[in-house]
């Protein structure tokens, strides 16, 4: 992985069903509930709306998963690959909803995918009004089939579920519909036993690209350390590395553009002296919240919890240049 932009054949894909096969000529979009007046939008009607682009990440809430009950796998790909990011063309949200009119009681929408697992989750309105878009277009070419082709939401900075592939209904609700996806799963089982619900917000987070266990150090002297961050609060504002497992840490180089819920690519210089090393980073967001170790994480929120790991990577180079996943 090369820059912040993730070009569409390789982005990673997460169906709950499989792929949905929709004739752009047959597919509709229904707005309707608490609206003054329901709509059905075909694609065509769509696109005569003004455009907007938009550069943002997508993460999986379910990205590093694994890693709250040890080092699984030896694997930048496998640890951190559930997330990709683009630029997306479509209409906002706000253009949609003001075209059939919320009713003043109208405070949430339900958002519902045309696929096998008619996938849908709710969404307050607020959301929809600050920064949602319906995207048609990815990376200045058509979406494709695995990606939601001809529709899929866009909520920039929340979790992955949220955003609905083959789009095909927006109902709006005074009350969240608390369906499958946001009550059975999507929640996350706190120490108390109590489950956190609606945790829809990516916090910071940060990984080492190279090194990595795929990219090994090849020779002694000067490396370059480089790797992600990103933050659905908003922009990355610093990225610190270390490496000596997080007993000292320094700023890395952001490298521009510096894109609000977007990647941000950082650089750092090392010279590497053959010695083994614990190689972290560690992302700083325009909040000023800093991402936590997996241990403040666990003493917060457990063992139990499976969604929302966003704590630090340590990566050990042994002295053979060799890279594993390891936690400290
Ligand atoms: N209709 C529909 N939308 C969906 C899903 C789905 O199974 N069906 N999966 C969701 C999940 S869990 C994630 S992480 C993202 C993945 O988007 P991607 O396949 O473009 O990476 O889509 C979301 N939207
Ligand atoms: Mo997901």
């Amino acid at each position: 992985m090369h820059g912040i932009i993730i070009p569409n054949g390789l982005c990673f894909e997460r169906h709950h069903s499989g792929i949905a096969i929709i004739d752009p000529n047959d597919f509709q979009l229904m707005l309707h509930g608490m609206v003054d007046k329901p709509l059905i939008f075909s694609m065509e009607d769509l696109k005569r709306f003004p455009s907007v682009d938009k550069f943002h990440f997508l993460e999986c809430s379910g990205n590093g998963a694994t890693e709250w009950k040890g080092a699984t796998f030896n694997s930048v790909q496998f640890t951190h690959g559930l997330i990709h990011c683009v630029q997306y063309t479509g209409v906002s949200l706000r253009t949609l909803l003001r075209e059939c009119g919320v009713k003043p009681k109208g405070k949430w929408l339900l958002v519902e995918g045309g696929d096998a697992s008619g996938m849908n989750r709710s969404l307050p309105l607020e959301k929809a009004l600050d920064d949602c878009m319906v995207a048609y277009a990815m990376n200045g070419e058509m979406l494709r089939p695995e990606q939601g082709y001809p529709l899929r939401l866009v909520v920039p900075g929340w979790e992955g579920s949220m955003w609905i592939k083959w789009l095909r209904r927006i109902e709006v609700g005074d009350m969240p519909w608390h369906t499958r996806e946001e009550t059975s799963k999507y929640t996350d089982l706190m120490p108390s036993g109590q489950s956190r619900q609606f945790s829809w917000v990516m916090e910071p987070k940060s990984v080492i690209t190279s090194p990595s266990p795929e990219k090994p150090v090849l020779q002694k002297g000067q490396q370059n350390i480089t790797g992600i961050a990103w933050s659905g609060q908003g922009k990355i504002k610093r990225v610190d590395v270390s490496t000596d497992g997080g007993k000292n840490w320094r700023p890395a180089k952001l490298q521009g553009p510096i894109i609000s819920k977007c990647l941000t690519r950082f650089n750092f210089n090392w010279d590497w002296n053959g010695q083994p090393a614990l190689l972290e980073s560690r992302a700083i967001d325009q909040t000023g919240y800093v991402q936590p170790t997996l241990n403040v994480l666990r003493k917060e929120r457990g063992t139990n919890s499976y969604y929302h790991n966003n704590a630090i990577q340590t990566w050990h180079v042994n002295a053979s240049g060799k890279v594993d996943n390891v936690q400290t």
